[in-house]
């Protein structure tokens, strides 16, 4: 660290001010460390990271108090959260954005075991977080009696092993200051992900025998990258250039504007088809010419599926299940066509999580993450005449009116937010990719990557903090069942002045698995109309425009008709441009798309 003084108020966090003006403490007058806790929050400057998302615990009441007397409640500046699983989920979702570790801090092993899904979600997402906790005091004749002993224990770090790229319990504050430094590098280093560094409620708490020698911080966390070798760029460029039906499965990209063009210029030199994934953000135009079908969050479109078995040379851009994809395109056979991998994710695949997928069969590997691929491959293969342009436009078909749907929905919404920039940062299972073309790298997000339900919410309002200011309009679709799990994260919008717009698609139901049970009833010949028992959320109706007004929020709705949709939509967008957040409470049909509803109640897989 370049000093230990305390220069919080001087250094504003680059937000445009709203935030950083918000819960000011009165100036402790501390400008030099005098505790272990203050040494931690030292480094925690020096990695420059401007918010810590939290829920409070006495475990780390002295990392609590260096946080706000020591460094003023500045870089870091700290986010209330009313859940740990809203805490981490913000983070999540401000690496979306950013594609830069935010940092989370809870409670002992209690806070850290409500933090365990989000955790999850992110691990499985790969996006970093650097994330915080607790634990003792270890020395066991310093414990408070009952309390301290609960909240105690032996590895509480392998809570979170199976899906953290790094944990740690540094025993002094040097180590302490070490194990920060190195957790925000390794999180933010690709594979990305979280990592977990919780500290001795004794070493926070005691007072330095001596000061801490201050070091440049930045030499710890040195930029990582790695580029392929020039042979098998050329291999590769080789076999593209000579491929007949070359295609591109688009998966796991960064948000950068120029590798987003860089990928366009790449399909458009070979002719080559893209497939693209809800699974994970936004990587190539989903209505360019070359893209094919539409993409989904569960299974591939039939359109996709039939680009892959014809094509003679596959280039995975880091594809989140390659061998998932090959599998449900060629069943047991394995393909003929060459495969092109890139994707540094096997550096983190561990014992624990299987969430890395089968392993597929490849031809070339490009250790490396793909913008630097897609680049290296431009050049290899030179000018060339591009096969294709993009058409920018789609006739969106007319939706008859009746029954209220997710697709009138989606319709409604896209004419209601018109031509200015948005950002969906979560849509529903019930989504459809067809309605809403994605034509930059910010205009999806992804999923919540490990599958947890209650992620929506805390995901959306991560990634609005980081869109604030950007003149995008953050908008989320959540199903109700993710809604009503991750509701509390709400507040902490609230509270921060946090522009957002929810929609809830609210089939009152947790629909999802109402299909599964239709699977289970025809596989075993029972009645099919029973699938809704123990999923849907009705008797009574849950008031979810009310539970967003409860905690600050605009509430609209519950909406029943299609001519409701428009109108609604256009006053809840003008809340959101006034700073406020808005949620409308949309209740459609249950239903998915016929793809993955037939996807998921056939009967072979
Ligand atoms: C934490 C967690 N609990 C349960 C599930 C199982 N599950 C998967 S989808 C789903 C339903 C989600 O409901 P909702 O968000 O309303 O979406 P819908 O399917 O109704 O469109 C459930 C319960 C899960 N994936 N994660
Ligand atoms: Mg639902």
């Amino acid at each position: 660290m370049a000093s230990n003084r305390n220069d919080g108020a001087k250094a504003r966090p680059a937000d445009g001010g709203s935030l950083s003006a918000l819960d000011r403490p009165v100036l402790a007058g501390v400008n030099v460390a005098g505790f272990g806790s203050d040494v931690v929050a030292d480094a925690l400057r020096a990695t420059d990271i401007p918010y810590i998302a939290l829920n409070p615990g006495a475990s780390y009441r002295g990392l609590h108090d260096s946080l706000v007397n020591y460094l003023g409640n500045e870089r870091p500046q700290m986010l209330l959260c009313l859940h740990e699983e809203s805490a981490v989920a913000i983070a999540h979702g401000y690496a979306k954005v950013t594609g830069k570790a935010m940092a989370a801090v809870v409670h002992s092993n209690v806070g850290l075991m409500h933090a365990t899904m989000a955790i999850f979600n992110a691990w499985c997402d790969r996006m970093p977080i650097v994330i915080l906790g607790a634990t003792g005091p270890v020395d066991s004749v310093k414990r408070r009696p009952w309390i301290d002993w609960i909240h105690t224990a032996r590895d509480q770090c392998a809570l979170v092993r199976g899906y953290t790229k790094w944990d740690d319990q540094p025993a002094s504050p040097i180590a302490a200051r070490e194990a920060v430094l190195r957790a925000n590098w390794i999180a933010n280093t690709a594979p990305r992900g979280p990592t977990y560094v919780n500290f001795d409620a004794e070493m926070q708490e005691n007072k330095l025998a001596e000061p801490v020698a201050p070091i440049n911080a930045k030499r710890f966390m040195p930029p990582v990258e790695s580029a392929p070798p020039p042979d098998l760029i050329k291999r590769a460029a080789d076999l593209l250039r000579n491929a007949k039906h070359p295609m591109i499965l688009a998966g796991r990209v960064s948000r950068d504007l120029e590798a987003w063009n860089a990928r366009v210029a790449l399909a458009e030199r070979l002719g080559a088809q893209v497939a693209t994934d809800l699974k994970v953000a936004a990587a190539f135009p989903t209505d360019h010419q070359l893209h094919v079908g539409s993409p989904s969050i569960i299974g591939i479109a039939a359109q996709a599926t039939d680009a892959i078995r014809e094509a003679d040379v596959i280039l995975s851009l880091d594809w989140l299940d390659l061998s998932g994809i090959l599998k449900s395109a060629f069943g047991a056979s394995v393909p003929s066509a060459r495969i092109i991998q890139v994707s540094v994710d096997h550096h983190l695949h561990n014992g624990w999580s299987m969430d890395y997928q089968g392993l597929p069969p490849v031809d070339v590997f490009f250790d490396c993450e793909p913008d630097i691929a897609v680049s290296a491959l431009l050049s290899a293969l030179g000018p060339g005449k591009p096969h294709a342009v993009p058409s920018g436009t789609r006739e969106f078909r007319k939706l008859a009116e009746g029954q209220l749907t997710v697709d009138h929905l989606a319709d409604a919404l896209r004419r209601s937010v018109g031509n200015r920039q948005t950002t969906l940062t979560h849509v529903s299972l019930s989504w459809n990719g067809a309605g809403w073309p994605l034509r930059h790298p910010l205009d999806f997000l992804g999923s919540d990557g490990g599958g947890g339900v209650g992620g929506g919410p805390g995901i959306s309002v991560g990634a609005a903090l980081a869109l604030k200011g950007t003149g995008r309009l953050p908008v989320a679709v959540c199903g109700d069942g993710d809604f009503l799990m991750g509701v509390t994260a709400l507040w902490t919008a609230a509270h921060y002045r946090i522009p957002l717009l929810i929609v809830v698609a609210n089939n009152r139901s947790f629909f999802n698995d109402e299909l599964h049970q239709e699977r289970m009833a025809r596989v075993r010949h029972r009645p099919v109309e029973n699938r809704w028992i123990g999923q849907r959320i009705s008797e009574p109706d849950i008031d979810l425009a009310g539970m967003a007004r409860a905690q600050g929020a605009q509430g609209f709705g519950p909406l029943t008709t299609v001519k409701e949709l428009s109108p609604t939509f256009e006053k809840a967008i003008a809340a959101v441009d006034a700073g406020a957040i808005a949620v409308v409470d949309v209740r459609v049909e249950p239903g998915y798309t016929a793809a993955m509803t037939a996807l998921m109640t056939r009967n072979s897989e």
